[in-house]
């Protein structure tokens, strides 16, 4: 990842590797990338995490997910849910199953079934942290993934189009979150 995020974003991650560790292990294959990133939130956790924690309605804070049903279970771990898409993004639908949901730890983990697009084998965790930001009791967010490379496409191309969407999913939640809080 060296290199294409700002050094700002590098010093931040550098001061987690205690968090990183513990909860943001993968195992990565040679024909899969994968990556971490990290956002800011001046919101408290607990908000933050009403949003996040909530597998059957992504769409609340996912720009590109036009609607959710969820296809199996009732919201913990082992919930299928099968998202539609927005039109302005060359995919249609993806199914996903919730891996993880850790209410104390506030980790929720999903991966991709399957679905009409490119992204085989997608896994991400996301963590919150507590953390005071510039005095404000805030949140530090992390969302780490792993996906294989599709066929015709490289590391690079895979690793930015994929993070490209995580730091939008990531901003949005944090504008989100603002708006809940009160
Ligand atoms: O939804 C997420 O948390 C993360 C990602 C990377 C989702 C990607 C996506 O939903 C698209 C945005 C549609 C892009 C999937 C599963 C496949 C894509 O091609």
């Amino acid at each position: 990842t060296k290199g294409r995020q700002s050094a700002d974003f590098q010093s931040l991650l550098e001061g987690q590797q205690d968090l990183i560790c513990r909860f943001h292990r993968h195992e990565l294959q040679p024909h899969q990338c994968g990556s971490i990133l990290i956002q800011q939130i001046k919101v408290p956790l607990a908000t933050v995490w009403s949003i996040l924690r909530r597998f059957d309605k992504p769409q609340v804070y996912k720009r590109f997910i036009q609607t959710c049903d969820i296809v199996e279970g009732d919201g913990g771990v082992g919930t299928i849910r099968e998202v539609q898409l927005v039109s302005s993004i060359p995919a249609t639908s993806s199914i996903e199953r919730l891996e993880i949901l850790d209410e104390e730890e506030h980790i929720i983990s999903f991966r991709v079934l399957g679905g009409g697009h490119r992204l085989q084998n997608y896994r991400s965790i996301t963590s919150l942290h507590p953390q005071e930001i510039d005095g404000v009791i805030g949140t530090l967010v992390l969302e780490s993934y792993v996906v294989d490379i599709p066929e015709g496409n490289t590391r690079e191309e895979t690793h930015m189009f994929v993070d490209t969407v995580v730091r939008c999913n990531l901003k949005a939640l944090g504008q989100v979150s603002q708006h809940r809080y009160f």
